[in-house]
């Protein structure tokens, strides 16, 4: 694709009214981001309508066009279902389709702000050193073709060279993806991408792009059949691009947007100086327990998080977890994190929330480093409250041997959906001894920090509690861990 054919398309695009644009357009930001700006606008006009992005779909571009990209949320409250009508979004594209049009979008100065929910493996951005992965499949293919790119970091430099080389200013860019300090992680890996094309334009965004870190939070299953039928029922049409949600929803961010942001405080986000707090209470609290639920309850038969919850002793484990992960932070003024803890155990048992154990257990080799081993490593002095990171980390590994060794009579077969999946399936084999599933999975390269990696105290808590599930099965493991 050449800049003209780029420059071309740009009078096409109905940039009218539009400020930001999001890449990742699936259910979590449709149920979230796209409902603030939303509430914003309606509270405090402006011009911030959404340009939709999606990087591998296209059935959900095509849908959201052939609505003018309106669409239902449904919030699913105690008293019932209530559908709401977001019409933040005026336009959507496929990347996968053909990319020039989202470069120019980028490139179009009426854009003050990208937002971004891609999920953790689209980043492709080494958590310790900042720098890009050349081994992940964009990362890889964007350097060798800086100017057609396919992946996220390859698609914000493009649209960033693309301003440069205009004069224009850059944009605000702005994660909203579960990883710890996800606004510096992102700024390190598309400053090292972009130096590595063009040194100047690497300069260039480390001098004027800021990237302001956020938590978000809104617990949003992924939409079923019973979604489309609700929201029918609901709305008295077909929406194929309605989704469904619980009531709670929080976006914490950085306040740091040069050029300008939509009133999003009208909409109930909270403007703080440091979200890392924040960011860390929510992913060692929420995702955390979230991880141990999904692999304790794929173990135990359970579908959903809310029957896993409906298991006393299952319950009361995660409310060991809750301790466990508030006790591996500093606390936060003004939160209490007995509270905060309560409130999700409330949430996790919502009846209405149909939410798949399944679809949490998946990317476990991206999430478990920031939710397990990071509070792991910090609680390796307090051994007493080591044991529910243990847990989890012998839940994932009794998992993934299920996964590539095919179920037991009577367990649903599932497919191993983790992006290192050929490398987990290659390293396990048909290892069966839980010492030796431990030592080959935890030695995957670069995802155990070394400290956890190096600990004896670590090393033998997981094998310990690994044994018990692999022999006993989850409720025996889980009973010993509440007695321990
Ligand atoms: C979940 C999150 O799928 C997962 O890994 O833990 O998507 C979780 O539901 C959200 O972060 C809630 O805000």
């Amino acid at each position: 694709m050449t800049h003209s054919d780029a420059s071309d398309r740009k009078a096409d695009l109905p940039m009218k009214g539009a400020g930001i644009v999001h890449i990742g357009i699936g259910a979590f930001h449709r149920a979230h981001q796209a409902v603030y700006t939303h509430d914003a606008m309606a509270a405090q006009s402006g011009d911030w309508h959404i340009i939709g992005v999606s990087l591998r779909s296209t059935d959900i571009v095509d849908a959201l066009n052939a609505q003018g990209c309106a669409f239902t949320v449904i919030e699913r409250h105690a008293d019932g279902p209530k559908a709401r009508k977001i019409t933040s979004m005026t336009h959507a594209l496929a990347a996968a389709r053909d990319v020039a049009p989202v470069i120019s979008a980028l490139a179009n100065p009426a854009i003050r702000i990208v937002t971004i929910t891609v999920t953790e493996k689209a980043y492709g951005i080494d958590r310790v050193s900042g720098k890009v992965q050349h081994d992940h499949p964009a990362i890889k293919h964007d350097l060798e073709n800086p100017s057609a790119p396919s992946g996220l970091v390859g698609i914000l430099v493009a649209g960033l060279k693309r301003r440069k080389d205009a004069g224009l200013r850059p944009f605000t860019i702005v994660s909203c993806d579960n990883l710890p300090a996800n606004g510096h992680l992102l700024r390190d890996g598309v400053i090292d991408f972009a130096t590595q094309i063009d040194a100047d334009l690497g300069q260039w965004i480390g001098e004027n792009v800021t990237f302001p870190s956020t938590m978000v939070d809104r617990i949003t299953p992924a939409a079923t059949e019973q979604t489309f039928a609700d929201a029918k029922r609901l709305i008295g049409h077909d929406d194929p691009a309605a989704i469904e949600t619980e009531p709670f929803s929080q976006w914490v961010i950085e306040d740091d947007f040069p050029d300008g942001r939509p009133a999003w405080e009208q909409a109930g986000a909270i403007l703080v100086r440091d979200v890392e707090p924040y960011e860390l209470m929510k992913l060692r609290m929420l995702n955390g327990s979230h991880s141990l639920i999904a692999y304790v309850g794929q173990l135990g038969g359970y579908r959903y998080v809310r029957d896993t919850m409906a298991n006393d002793m299952f319950a009361k484990l995660v409310a060991r977890h809750m301790e466990n992960a508030a006790a591996s932070m500093t606390p936060l003024p003004g939160i209490d994190f007995a509270d905060y803890g309560a409130e999700l155990v409330d949430r996790f048992r919502n009846p209405e929330i149909a939410h798949e154990t399944r679809q949490i257990a998946m990317d476990g080799t991206e999430k478990l480093p920031q939710r397990i081993f990071a509070p792991a490593l910090q609680m390796l002095n307090a051994p007493e409250q080591l044991g529910t990171f243990a847990l989890c980390f012998a839940a994932w590994l009794a998992v993934m041997r299920t996964w590539v060794n095919g179920p037991k009579p009577g367990e649903a077969a599932q497919t191993l959906n983790d992006p290192r999946a050929d490398d987990i399936v290659t390293t396990l084999g048909d290892e069966q001894d839980a010492a030796a599933i431990y030592d080959r999975l935890a030695n995957l390269q670069g995802w155990m920090p070394d400290g956890l990696k190096e600990s004896a105290v670590w090393r033998a808590a997981v094998i310990a509690r690994l044994t018990l599930l692999l022999s006993e099965g989850a409720d025996h493991a889980i009973a010993q861990e509440l007695n321990s």
